[in-house]
This record gives C-alpha cells, structure tokens and sequence, in this order.
C-alpha cells in the first residue's frame, strides 16, 4: 500500500508515543493536512516559541519526547527560541520545520529559504535535511535517539516541501517499531566504588544537604531519593526546576533557592542555609539550572559530590570532590543501600530562615501604589491548595518570589524556565502543564513585560478551552531589568524599561477570556478563586510595585 512521507512521518512519531505536535502550518499544508494519522493531532499556536515551550513542558512532565513543527524560513526561526528552551531546559523535543523544495533549497537566495540545518545545529543534539522519501523513519529515529539521551536535548529535522509530499517507494523498508523506552537514558561509567567514598563522606558529615536537580527528577529517582533523607534525615535544597521533590511542607524541604534570595527577604539567607553544612550530595546537578557553587560557598569547609549523568561540563566554575557519572537513580539505591542501618543525622536550624519568610507572607499592610508579589504569591497558594496543581511563572523579578515562596507539592508541580529564561514562556508553559494535567488546577504568574511578549497565545488557551488562571502582576515595566540598572548604575533609565499602561482585563476579554482587576488580598483571594471555578482561561490583573532600592543581591556576582 501507498503511504505518503507525511504519513510516515505521523505514524513513526506516534510509535514513540507523541500524540500531539505544536506549531504553526504555512505552504507546506498542501503536503500535509496533519490527519493523516488517527492519533496524532496538530495543536496551532499563535507563535512558534509557544509550539517549542509546549513540547518542552509537554516532554518534561511525561518524561517522552515530544514534538513541534514550524513552517521554512520566518516559521523556522521563530522556533528556535523554543527549541533553545528545550535544550538549556533539558527537554526531549523534536522540532520539524518545513523546508524549500529540494530542487530549489538555495539559502539566502530562494524566497522564505534559509539554511534551517545551520541555523538549528548549534542548538539541537542532532540536526538533518530529509533528502530521499525513503530516509523519513530513519530521521525520526535519528532524532529521538539522540534527544532522549543524558543530557537530554531537542534534535531537528528540515522537510523539503516536495518530499514531504511524495509517496515512500513501494520497495521502502519496513522499520521494526522502537523498543519501549524506560526513564530517560545515561552515561555509564565505573560508579559503584564512588558510592563508598560518598557513603563515608557522609558517614563523616555533621550537616550533610542533598542539592537536587532536574536530572533526579528525570531519572524516576524521586521516591528512592525522599526514602534516604527521610531515612537519614538529611535536608533537601532544590533548583527552580525541581522544587516539589519534597512536599512544600515537609520538614527537610529547606527550599528551592534563588542568588537573589537574601535581597528578597533582607537578610543573609543563604549563610543560613549553607554555613553549618559540611557535605554537600548535588544529585542530578545541572549548571544550566542556575544554582551555581557560589550560592553555597559560604561557612563551614564543605565536601562537595556530584551525581549527574554526564561528564562534568563545567569545570572551571565547580569542581567537586567526588564526581559521580552514572545513572542518578541507580546511584540512589545503591547510596541507600550502602548507609541502611544508620543514625540519622540532625539537620541544621533554618527556624529564623522560615520565620522570615513565614512573616513576610502574612503581609498584610495595604500598599498604595499597588500590592507586593509576596501577597501575591500567598493568595496564589491559598486558592491553588496543597497536593494536586501547578504553579508556574514566566521570567521576571516575580520569578524569585515563586521560586522562594509558590506551594509546590510534587515534582513538576513548580514550572519555570531555569535554563532558557526566555520571558514569554509561562503562558505555553501553562498551557502545556494543563495538557499534561487535565485534572490538575494550573495557576501561572506572569510579569506585564514577559506576558505581553507573547499575549496573543490567549486565544490558543480560549481555544483549547483550557482552564488555567493567569495572575499577571503589572508594573508597567521590565522590573527585574530596572533593578539592574540600579544595582549597575544606582539609578533607572525608563526609556530602556519602561512601557505604556495596558490594560490586560480588556485584552483578554478581546481573545474572548473571562478577566478581571484585582487590587488587594480580598479582591484577589474572590478572583482567584472565580478563576478556579471558570471553564476556560482567567485572568487576573494585579497592579503591583516593587522595592528596587534594597542592597542584598551579592550573590548574583558569578
Ligand atoms: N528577552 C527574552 C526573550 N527573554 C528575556 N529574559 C529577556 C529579554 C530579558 N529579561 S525578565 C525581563 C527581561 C526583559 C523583564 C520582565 O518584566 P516583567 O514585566 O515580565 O516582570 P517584572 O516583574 O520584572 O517587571
Ligand atoms: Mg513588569
């Protein structure tokens, strides 16, 4: 039987399991309509980037990769922001771009024609042109294989109009269906005897912490991981991205931490949480997430581990004591394994630590000139509740806050772009979570900046009929970048930061989104919870402002 490139294209994802790809069509819709197989479906987005940021969440929640397809040329390169989101985020995505017909592929030269290959390599694990019907399986293999593999990453592939649209030779091998795939791959290497030694470091340590990132949570480590802390009682300290390994309460979650912490909450928190420590096990470390080795370069001398699994690529900002390559799940039982029978260990006071942040969410002074994103924040966690739900946030000040302060009860429960920090990410990203979801509550928090980058993906969310609430907390400028200039040049440059007013209840309203203004804890606490309640997307605007004045931001020197 006849099959068409398309097709085959289609149904070779499908066996890998992607059932949706995000993007958006141009000309090359009369090669492929996008139904030709039962089971995978096309989600238009308003903007390529919202294509690559959903694959990217979609991916990281199911831990499988997903897929992303943008049209040739201007399609292509409005995709790479999102791509390059997947690859800072470690994400296994396979982004598909249309491409020029193989006869008339001359870069720069033909119209909409841009050398998409060159132009992805650098960002992707794996980057090709389809050059005969017959090869499109073998891509998409290609590309999978590559992407799922530690450090997981996006590949490519470019799909010439004209072969897109041909027919697979009758002859064309039949491939075998890929195996089934277990968590997502590693490197391996001799590991076993580094548990020993890691296994006497701690033996040895008074104040150990394990440092948890992504990679833990990418390896289905987290059970076994919460089993040997609680076990030995030994505090958890998070990134951005893996906040939620714990539960937000739980006694050893001392948090997911921030370099822009200690201006936050006005004091040296960071020499409380990492000055008694004198072991420190980063599982699942991962640079790109922005928790760097000077957050806890502070008090006591510390033996540093890292458990990853890749080759440590950062050796000139870390070098740890022990450096472990191998499966971080693997290398959590056999930790556990090694240390059954132990006293548990007493983990170092952080009481001011919470008491400070206790107390600065339970602000509740009225502001003037609009509320903190601290109140915010609180209300936010009210409404969203413990267990269940996803907070996620766009890029902006705000970000550290929510990092600091969102009530994130399972892994993924938090979402934010640790590595990319492409502003623009959060509404995608929400959208994506909600997918993932469907039964969860799904609340995001964007900035005025971030948010209106990329606005016109409402109308996505309002045709989807997803129902996520949005807070999007408006200073009428690009706050975090105002506090730059003050902390370079002691004083602000509105032109470089600063926007008109916008009203974004009556934007949403034109996409056809339930919206309203909320101005203090009452009026924001009934929104939210109306938003939670609402079929469809909500939003709420929350004029805010912001103290750029205060000192405490030390560790954002590298
Ligand atoms: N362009 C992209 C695509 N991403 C980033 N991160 C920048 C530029 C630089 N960052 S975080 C930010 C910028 C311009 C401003 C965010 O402003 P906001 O209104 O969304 O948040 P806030 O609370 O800081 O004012
Ligand atoms: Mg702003």
């Amino acid at each position: 039987m006849t099959k068409s490139v398309a097709a085959a294209l289609q149904a070779r994802l499908k066996e890998y399991g992607i059932e949706r790809v995000f993007g958006i069509v141009g000309r090359e819709a009369a090669a492929i309509l996008f139904d030709e197989v039962d089971g995978v479906e096309f989600i238009l987005t308003r903007h390529e980037f919202s294509a690559g940021v959903m694959a990217d969440v979609l991916a990281r929640i199911t831990n499988r990769p997903q897929a992303c397809f943008a049209t040739l040329g201007p399609g292509m390169t409005n995709l790479t922001t999102g791509v390059a989101t997947s690859a800072l985020d470690r994400s296994p995505v396979v982004a598909l771009a249309a491409q020029s017909e193989s006869h008339d592929c001359f870069p720069n030269e033909t119209h909409q024609c841009l050398d998409s290959v060159a132009v992805m390599r650098p960002l992707t694990k794996y980057a090709s042109q389809l050059d005969h019907p017959g090869a499109i399986v073998d891509l998409v293999d290609s590309a999978v294989a590559a992407a799922v593999v530690e450090p997981v990453g996006p590949s490519f592939i470019s799909l010439p109009v004209d072969l897109l649209g041909a027919t697979l030779p009758d002859d064309a091998p039949v491939a075998p269906a890929p195996e089934p795939m277990g968590p997502l791959g590693t490197v391996d290497r001799q590991w076993r005897q580094e548990v020993e030694r890691v296994a006497a470091a701690l033996a040895q340590a008074t104040h150990p912490v394990l440092v948890v990132g992504s990679a833990a949570i990418r390896a289905g480590a987290v059970e076994q991981l919460c089993a040997l802390a609680e076990r030995l009682t030994v505090p958890i300290i998070t990134t951005y991205t893996a906040k939620g390994v714990l539960p937000h309460g739980h006694a050893l979650n001392y948090g997911a931490i921030s370099g822009y912490m200690d201006g936050i909450l006005g004091y040296d928190a960071l020499d409380e949480l990492f000055g008694p420590v004198d072991l420190i096990i980063a599982v699942g470390y991962d640079y790109a997430e922005d928790l760097r080795p000077s957050m806890w370069t502070r008090g006591e001398a510390k033996t540093v581990v890292r458990v990853a699994p890749v080759v440590n690529p950062v050796p000139r900002v870390f070098r740890p004591d022990i450096d472990v390559v191998t499966d971080v799940k693997e290398f959590v039982v056999a930790l556990d394994e090694a240390t059954t029978g132990w006293t548990p260990k007493r983990p170092h006071d952080i009481t001011a630590l919470r008491e400070r942040v206790a107390n600065l969410l339970a602000d509740a002074a009225e502001y003037p000139d609009g509320m903190r994103v601290h109140q915010v924040v609180d209300c936010m966690n009210t409404v969203l509740g413990g267990g269940g739900g996803t907070f996620v946030s766009d890029i902006g000040y705000f970000r550290h806050y929510a990092v600091l302060f969102a009530a994130s009860d399972q892994p993924y429960g938090f979402l934010t772009s640790a590595g990319c920090s492409s502003f623009g990410y959060g509404l995608p990203a929400a959208m994506a979570a909600k997918l993932a979801r469907p039964d969860q509550p799904v609340f995001l928090l964007a900035g005025d900046g971030g948010f209106h980058s990329n606005s016109a993906d409402l109308e996505t969310a309002v045709r989807l009929g997803l129902d996520i609430v949005i807070v999007v907390v408006n200073n009428s400028r690009n706050g975090l970048i105002e506090l730059y200039q003050r902390l370079g040049h002691q004083r602000p440059h509105a032109p470089a930061v600063g926007f008109n007013d916008v009203d974004f209840a009556a934007l949403a309203r034109a996409n056809g989104c339930d919206a309203v203004h909320a101005t203090d804890r009452a009026s924001l606490l009934a929104a939210l919870q109306k938003g939670r309640e609402s079929s469809g997307p909500f939003v709420i605007e929350v004029p805010i402002s912001y103290d750029l004045t205060a000192g405490g931001f030390g560790a954002l020197a590298i």
